[in-house]
């Protein structure tokens, strides 16, 4: 089986790594560059108390086309300089899985990476880095994993054979727009009213917003083709609240940190359905807009 390599040292690809290293599939894990690489192999990759010696590697130190499958674990806006940083060790065939929230990174890859099999992927691991190279995995989820672009390719079974659910699926579409919406429904209103994914539930004002923005999601989904994404949205968001309530949604943690934001592959991917759609959208226009000026505060 060809070594699968993963792409960004941060908390998912450190959980997958330490996740496929205790399955004895040897990964090979990289990171930005060659002092977080050697620092990496000095701390190894900790989790759950126990530190695990994963292969790190920089991308300079791979071989030419060595990458045959590649779990891609940056942030969604990282995609496609981190896949430049790599591009000598790539192979053109190789099949690259998006372990990313977010719409629309996949098909830019598609389009810089022709000859590439694109997998996207619904992953609802909770996992959080707490220093360097330490990870704490605080919710146990499942990963969905389907192809997007690109030449049909099969995936290596052992992929699912690791502690992490993984399951292949044939029709990812629906369940990464259902995701999608669930996502749109919850961050920015987590960051714009400053709070937990309960309270979003929990404050009669807040839960009104949160009522009208699911109906127009669901409106632009229905509209723009994705049925099945918009059924029983408030449902689903619902329980999504309940079940994370004392979480801080990952786009207000980002904020808090003043980092920059998957925001663009959230909303810029609902309000392009939107405007495909000839719908107008306003709370999620009005929504983006409000992230855009925290953001360049
Ligand atoms: P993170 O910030 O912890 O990790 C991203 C890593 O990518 C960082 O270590 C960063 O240094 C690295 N990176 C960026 N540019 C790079 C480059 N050019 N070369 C090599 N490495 C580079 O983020 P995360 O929480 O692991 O999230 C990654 C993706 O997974 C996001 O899209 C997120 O939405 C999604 N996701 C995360 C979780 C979770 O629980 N953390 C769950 C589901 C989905
Ligand atoms: O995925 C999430 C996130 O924080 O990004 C949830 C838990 C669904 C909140 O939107």
């Amino acid at each position: 089986m060809a070594k699968i390599h993963i792409l960004g040292a941060g908390a998912l690809g450190s959980l997958f790594a330490v996740s496929l290293f205790r399955a004895d599939i040897n990964p090979c894990l990289i990171a930005r560059d060659a002092e977080r690489a050697m620092t990496l192999r000095q701390t190894g990759i900790r989790c759950g108390g126990a530190s695990y010696p994963v292969d790190i590697a920089a991308p300079n130190a791979l071989a030419n086309k060595d990458i045959e499958c590649l779990l891609l674990c940056t942030k969604a806006y990282d995609s496609l300089p981190a896949l430049a940083a790599i591009a000598h060790a790539l192979r053109p065939d190789a099949a690259i899985i998006c372990l990313q929230n977010g719409i629309g990174q996949h098909a830019a890859i598609a389009e810089q990476h022709p000859a590439a099999s694109v997998f996207a992927a619904l992953c609802t691991e909770g996992v959080t880095r707490t220093g360097t190279g330490e990870i704490v995995h605080a919710g146990v989820g499942h990963t969905d994993i389907g192809q997007l672009f690109g030449p049909s390719k099969k995936l290596p079974d052992e992929l699912s054979k690791q502690s992490l659910k993984v399951n292949f699926s044939t029709d990812i579409l629906p369940t990464l727009w259902r995701k999608l919406a669930i996502n749109g429904a919850m961050n920015g209103l987590t960051v714009i009213h400053d709070c937990r994914n309960g309270e979003l539930l929990q404050r009669l004002d807040v839960y009104k917003e949160l009522c009208a923005l699911v109906e127009e999601i669901a409106n632009v989904l229905n509209a723009s083709g994705h049925v099945d994404a918009s059924l029983d949205l408030f449902e689903q968001v619902r329980n999504v609240c309940q079940a994370t309530a004392m979480n801080t949604s990952s786009m207000l943690q980002d904020f808090r940190a003043q980092r920059p934001s998957e925001r663009e592959y959230v909303y810029g991917s609902l309000l392009r359905q939107a405007e495909l759609a000839g719908l107008e959208a306003p709370m999620l226009k009005q929504l983006n807009q409000q992230l855009i000026r925290r953001e360049t505060v």
